[in-house]
């Protein structure tokens, strides 16, 4: 202790401001540490490391400020450590978890620590690095140069009105911060679709109270819902059953189901041609045009996505679960970490014994799919950290779609049969940008719009990574016994731009409207079973709601007793009423967006109505309002937990478990011996890897120069 007598420390420090202001800076400092080393938050220019750069500071000082207002001496220098203590926890917490997740702590998972703690088992010391002392230090140095009187405690309380100042300025720094964020990143506490980008641009504590707030919201509607909401539920859908067509029902039964999942892919896409510079045409998906028309395929040409906010996450609720995404922000983002669904996985698993996978190369946090998912019931989740990714074949959004696919086939293999799988391409993707020209070996369209023309060639990617592993589904003898399924899940080119499209789409930019905006909408459903013959493309009025309905119908699963809002679109019941999430809607007759009516098959705006058409408009509308409102209600109330008529067992999301998951399909495939019915162990334990032939984007980019 003598010797701490002798050491010096700066006047300033003796003073409630000046020590609050350096353990603000420390608190900075440390942050900064935190998102250089242990978080990996891919930054992509230098706008974003500005950003990151400045993000601790406003909740920093702003929560520090509290204890300038506690004017006993004591009192306040224990609030302001007690504050300093609870910071640096929070940051070291989710630097920890972050290494074993990849993710950060929400306020769901710090309410349910028990299950953190299982998740990290007995291994939670193996995260501890011997230069995380850099997150304790700063706080024990202070700590004991106060206990010691090194740094003398100020007698002085801080002026009211100083302290005023320090939370305004504060609050003042974070409304900035928040700007630049809108800036770089639009919408991103209305969609929240990443916790990674949350952090980046507004900082952990922010995150964390933002995260609070939103919980706190969710949990109220949902304390106020009771098992009558069910029963009103239950009756509608009930009411709205469409029951299976004899002649398709079961023509699946028992196959594998591998969702291919397009991203941004419009029907316009299929069987167009695009002009290059020169006049010649080119086709941009001669692989999914020939999926399209193939008499094993079941097409449908009137099928509208139907997604909100929560864009991608939205088409994977409806495809899971029969339900719409939410009115505002994101299902998954919101209540997929918490709600009870009946979705596909369970759905199959329970009733016919299906293994289930989602593979996607972005990181896993990315729109909550690592919490949703368990809660889905899939049994496996490849997400970024089980492919290889780098700077030369990913973008902001992931693995590009070739490397993605083929690394996928590693651990498909393993999959016990029959599965439920799901592959999430990602390099057709706003904005568009990803390949040149020479790139991509597509022309680049010659719009004024940047977005809209590369998206051609991004496409036309998307087509050849399709095709390659459709070869190795054929290769590999999986595509016998598989039904694959190929949708759209949003517009890739939106609404605002349309107007620059409408040339390319044999339109005038001029007399574009709404109604065309309406019919952009359409996107690509495919259900290829290879062995039937009676496919076609199919012109039944449709959307990604009706998705579930339609594929366990076809798998020989009946719907009758599951909470789900779709129809089955080969249903001779199906009403052909298409909800878009706002409550427009296109059926075959007419299509109503806002108070306007138009006539679906000519386009033409009906502008004087006729009574009866009137009260058939008014019809529709309430039956799509009542369906809208029933899905929020399951979804808002958390529903599904009081109903039992299913048979379902509930889903525990903390059966899974998506670390060592190779480990974990081997250990099946060994315990199961003969009886295993992977494709690897099908090929007398040998991989099939070396039958995927792909062209990688570096090969190419490598033969090109
Ligand atoms: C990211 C991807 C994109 O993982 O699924 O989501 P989107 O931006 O299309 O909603
Ligand atoms: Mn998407």
């Amino acid at each position: 202790m003598n010797i701490l007598k002798k050491i010096h420390t700066p006047k300033f420090l003796d003073t409630r401001m000046g020590l609050f202001l350096f353990i603000g800076v420390l608190i900075w400092m440390k942050s900064i540490f935190a998102y250089v080393v242990d978080f990996h938050l891919r930054i992509e220019n230098a706008f974003e490391y500005f950003i990151l750069f400045i993000n601790p500071i406003a909740s920093t000082f702003f929560l520090l400020a509290i204890a300038l207002y506690v004017r006993r001496k004591r009192a306040s220098y224990i609030t302001m450590m007690v504050i300093y203590f609870l910071v640096s926890l929070l940051l070291f917490s989710n630097v920890t978890y972050y290494r074993e997740f990849t993710d950060f702590i929400t306020v769901n998972t710090m309410l349910g620590a028990g299950k953190v703690a299982s998740g990290l088992g007995e291994s939670a010391l193996r995260l501890f690095r011997p230069y995380d002392v850099i997150y304790w230090l700063d706080f024990i140095i202070v700590g004991i140069l106060l206990l010691t009187k090194t740094i003398k405690m100020d007698e002085r309380p801080v002026r009211a009105r100083v302290a005023l100042s320090m939370s305004l300025l504060s609050a003042l720094f974070f409304a900035a911060n928040l700007t630049l964020a809108e800036t770089a990143r639009p919408q991103l506490l209305g969609r929240q679709f990443s916790r990674d980008y949350i952090v980046k641009f507004l900082g952990l504590n922010a995150f964390t109270v933002y995260d609070g707030v939103t919980t706190y919201q969710t949990n109220q509607v949902r304390a106020e819902a009771s098992e009558n909401d069910m029963d009103t539920v239950s009756d509608y859908v009930k009411g709205h059953y469409a029951e299976p067509n004899p002649e398709t029902f079961g023509i699946a039964k028992g196959k594998n189901v591998i969702y291919i999942h397009l991203e941004s892919f419009q029907q316009f896409l299929i069987d167009y041609k695009l002009k290059d510079e020169n006049g010649v045409d080119h086709e941009v998906t001669p692989f999914l045009n020939s999926i399209f028309h193939n008499n094993s395929t079941y097409s449908f040409d009137n099928f509208f996505h139907q997604v909100g906010q929560g864009k991608t996450s939205d088409a994977e609720t409806m495809f899971e679960n029969s339900l719409f995404g939410l009115d505002q922000g994101s299902l998954f983002t919101q209540v997929g970490g918490k709600n009870t669904f009946e979705a596909a996985p369970a759905i199959l698993d329970q009733e016919a014994g299906y293994t289930s996978a989602v593979f996607h190369g972005n990181a896993g946090n990315f729109w909550n799919r690592n919490e949703t998912y368990k809660h889905l019931g899939y049994d496996y989740f490849f997400d970024a950290s089980y492919y290889d990714v780098n700077e030369d074949n990913s973008f902001q959004y992931g693995l590009h779609d070739k490397p993605f696919f083929n690394q996928s086939v590693q651990y498909l293999e393993h999959l016990q049969q029959p599965f439920y799988s799901k592959f999430i391409a990602v390099s057709n993707h706003y904005p568009y940008s990803q390949f040149t020209n020479d790139e991509a070996g597509f022309p680049i369209a010659n719009t004024s719009d940047e977005t809209i023309n590369g998206y051609f060639a991004t496409a036309n990617y998307l087509d050849k990574s399709v095709e390659e592993f459709f070869n190795y589904l054929k290769a590999s003898g999986l595509y016998d016994n598989s039904v694959i399924v190929l949708y759209g899940d949003h517009y890739g080119v939106s609404t605002s731009r349309n107007k620059n499209l409408a040339e390319l789409v044999g339109k005038t930019k001029s007399t574009w409207n709404d109604f065309d905006n309406s019919t952009m909408q359409r996107v690509p459903y495919m259900i290829h079973i290879p062995g039937q013959t009676n496919g076609g493309i199919n012109h039944t009025y449709g959307g990604q709601i009706d998705a579930l309905p339609t594929l366990l119908h076809l798998l020989g699963i009946d719907t009758k007793n599951y909470i789900q809002m779709g129809q089955d679109l080969f249903s001779k019941q199906n009403e052909q009423l298409v909800a878009f999430r706002n409550g427009n809607y296109v059926s075959p007759k007419y299509t109503m967006l806002g108070s306007n009516i138009y006539d679906t098959a000519t386009g033409l705006l009906i502008s004087e109505p006729t009574e009866q058409q009137l009260q058939e408009t008014k019809a529709l509308k309430d039956k799509v309002s009542l369906q809208l409102e029933m899905s929020d209600q399951t979804t808002n109330g958390d529903l599904l937990r009081f109903y039992t008529n299913s048979g379902l067992t509930p889903v525990n999301p903390d059966n899974y478990n998506y670390k060592d998951q190779l480990e974990q399909m081997k250990k099946i495939e060994s315990k199961k011996g003969k009886s295993s019915t992977s494709v690897y162990s099908k090929n007398n334990n040998t991989s099939t890897v070396d039958k995927y032939h792909t062209e990688s984007y570096q090969d190419y980019q490598k033969a090109n120069k």
